[in-house]
């Protein structure tokens, strides 16, 4: 039929080469699970920056608010459409801290002391944002609250969960997976799932 070949292109334009959909949200983690209260809780944000600075709760919440609607693409094949988050743009917290020049990419750390790392030119982008909400409530305990990354455009493993540092590096360098065998990179289009 010519409308299910019109959805199918629509789909397979939508949905990486190697993903399968789902309407579930997986929980994927190493298994410790900080229990941080949004009062515990800070962001440091330092490296090859002019401007280095640490956020508290009250900080983060005081800063310009977005909501975006994105799609999950996770490297164990599962792909979820339009998820709705709320917090703060990557792209607002550059112009405060204002990479050096010389930057090249981030690494992102978390309470569970898992790390990834993300090109520069992957985190300053529109859809990329540090959330606190997700589908219109705080976000959960298991999917990474009180504040975790979202790049849409990477793998989710790249999404780090509990976030709690952030560092603008000269080098890249690889975090957590990256060392156990992940791409660097991690672009599902093009499938940088291992190297
Ligand atoms: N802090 C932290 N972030 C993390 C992880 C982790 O173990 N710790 N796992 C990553 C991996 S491998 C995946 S697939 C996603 C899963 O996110 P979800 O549990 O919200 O689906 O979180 C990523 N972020
Ligand atoms: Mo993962």
């Amino acid at each position: 039929m010519a409308d299910d070949a019109a959805s199918d292109k629509k789909n397979s334009s939508r949905l990486p080469p190697g993903q399968r959909l789902t309407t579930k949200f997986p929980i994927l983690d190493l298994g410790i699970k900080p229990n941080i209260a949004p009062a515990d809780w800070s962001l440091t944000v330092g490296g090859a920056v002019e401007t280095p600075l640490t956020w508290n709760w009250a900080d983060f919440m005081a800063q310009p608010q977005i909501e975006t609607i994105s799609d999950i693409h996770c490297v164990t094949t599962w792909s979820r459409y339009d998820n709705h988050w709320a917090g703060v743009s990557a792209r607002h917290l550059l112009s405060l801290v204002r990479p050096r020049a010389t930057a090249r990419a981030v690494m992102l750390g978390s309470y569970d002391g898992y790390t990834t790392n993300v090109p520069l030119v992957r985190f300053d982008d529109e859809d990329v944002l540090l959330a606190h909400s997700w589908d219109g409530t705080p976000l959960s305990r298991d999917h990474g609250g009180p504040v975790r990354m979202v790049i849409p455009k990477l793998y989710l493993w790249k999404s780090a969960k509990w976030l709690r540092a952030i560092t603008l590096m000269e080098q890249d360098a690889p975090g957590y997976w990256e060392l156990r065998g992940y791409h660097d990179h991690g672009d599902p289009w093009t499938e940088e799932r291992f190297r």
